[in-house]
């Protein structure tokens, strides 16, 4: 069994429907079980061209399933969802990005984890902090809290 954590996005259609379908199909998956789902909140789209405001959350999920298998099962769920892929990070009905996977960290080219850009992120480090603020990210020796509010800093000056 292993923690993992997952970032939540949409920013078309009914992105709060979206968010909601994609709960209830990480509910259904097999060897897992949904353990707690943060608060979903409103974002200023990041990169990408002009695109709609994103909804983001994240969920915490306990898996006996290998990270392969569980970055299928997402990649399912989008497709499931509706989602077409057009340009990188443009506009999407939903988006299920693996951000932590137990202490493990993984450089393929398939799959990346922590998810390279998650530090960066106040989309996604807020709803993770809201799940598991005390938990290291792998490879950077720091805590989700601890990034959070380097980037809550690094945004005052
Ligand atoms: N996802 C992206 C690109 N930009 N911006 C926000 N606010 N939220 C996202 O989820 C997001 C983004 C690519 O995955
Ligand atoms: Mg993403
Ligand atoms: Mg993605």
């Amino acid at each position: 069994m292993t923690l993992a954590y997952v970032g939540l996005g949409a920013n078309l259609g009914n992105p709060r429907a979206n968010l909601e379908g994609a709960v209830q199909h990480l509910r259904e998956m097999p060897r897992t079980r949904l353990l707690r789902t943060s608060s979903f909140q409103w974002s200023e789209p990041e990169g990408g061209s002009d695109q709609p405001r994103y909804l983001n959350g994240a969920a915490e999920l306990e898996s006996e399933l290998p990270p392969r298998d569980l970055l299928g099962h997402f990649l399912q769920i989008e497709n499931e969802l509706g989602r077409i892929r057009t340009v990188p990070r443009g506009p999407r009905t939903v988006d299920l990005d693996l951000l932590l996977f137990g202490k493990r960290r993984i450089r393929s080219p398939h799959l990346e984890v922590p998810h390279p850009r998650m530090t960066q992120r106040r989309f996604v480090l807020e709803p993770l902090a809201e799940l598991c603020p005390d938990a290291f990210v792998p490879g950077t020796g720091k805590t989700v809290r601890h990034h959070l509010q380097s980037l809550e800093g690094r945004e005052q000056r």
